[in-house]
């Protein structure tokens, strides 16, 4: 309750901000862009990670405010980086729920002059179940923008396959608990070979979330994942070392 009434002033406070976790083509080994992630400074209780406040956002329709302020945020930061480079947003299913949405995600693209093509949308599996049934025509609207989506945390949900057909989705990120366990669990690196297969035939680009360790990467590259993200490459950075951390993974 009282983190609630706290979360109510945050924006207006300056207590926000983003991270940036960069993604690396394995192809072309350079860095194609970065995901936001929220962050809350808070005054008493220091870094307050997005777990403990993302759902209090939800419940309370804090999350249309935020939502607004993260992909602005994310926009304007995007400004400042190579035209090459491309920034992702993590968005929650009740974001959908309100039409206005669209119309925030244009504004947002056109008052920092960056092409839609530059922004991805990150939605989970779950997110396509949800009750929140405007979603479709929304992503679809953001679509024909060029604005790409991406598939988040694949693999934890239903996984229904269907999902790949009901959007042109430009990416699936497979969850960190596969990248985890696939050099000790046979049946999970089956899993992670099969989804890349899969995309591959489905002309979508995968990415292996959560990649800690050299052996991860290297297996990663053998089964041609296109892209890496995770602590091995780097851990979500301030918007300040953005562009250094480009220059020194040139
Ligand atoms: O950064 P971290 O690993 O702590 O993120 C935890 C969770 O919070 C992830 O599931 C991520 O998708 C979610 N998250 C991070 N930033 C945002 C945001 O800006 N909006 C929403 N809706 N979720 C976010
Ligand atoms: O649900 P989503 O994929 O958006 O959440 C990403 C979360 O995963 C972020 O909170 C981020 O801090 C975290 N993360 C990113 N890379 C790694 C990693 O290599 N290992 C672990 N354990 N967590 C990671
Ligand atoms: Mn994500
Ligand atoms: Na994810």
């Amino acid at each position: 309750k009282a983190l609630q009434a706290d979360l109510e002033g945050a924006i207006a406070r300056e207590e926000l901000f983003l991270v940036f976790q960069p993604f690396l083509d394995l192809g072309a080994n350079r860095i194609t862009g970065f995901e936001a992630l929220l962050r809350w400074q808070h005054p008493q209780r220091g870094l307050v990670p997005p777990s403990e406040f993302i759902g209090i956002a939800e419940e309370t329709g804090l999350i249309h405010e935020i939502g607004e302020w993260v992909v602005r945020r994310a926009c304007a930061t995007l400004s400042d980086w190579p035209d090459d480079i491309r920034v992702a947003v993590n968005f929650s299913a009740a974001q959908f729920h309100n039409t206005g949405i669209l119309q925030t995600i244009v504004q947002a693209l056109a008052d920092a002059k960056v092409s839609p093509s530059r922004l991805e949308i990150e939605i989970t599996e779950s997110m396509l179940l949800s009750k929140y049934g405007s979603a479709g025509p929304i992503l679809n609207a953001l679509l024909e923008l060029g604005v790409t989506v991406a598939l988040d945390d694949f693999g934890t949900g239903f996984s229904s396959l269907t999902y790949l057909r009901k959007l042109p989705f430009s990416r699936i990120k497979i969850d960190q608990s596969f990248i985890r366990d696939m050099l000790v669990q046979p049946d999970c690196a089956a899993i992670v070979k099969s989804v890349i297969s899969l995309a591959r035939d489905l002309n979508i680009d995968v990415v292996a979330e959560g990649v800690e360790t050299a052996d991860q990467l290297e297996y990663l590259r053998q089964i041609s994942c296109d892209e890496v993200q995770g602590y091995l490459i780097s851990r979500p950075v301030a918007a300040d070392a953005v562009l250094k951390l480009l220059d020194t993974k040139k």
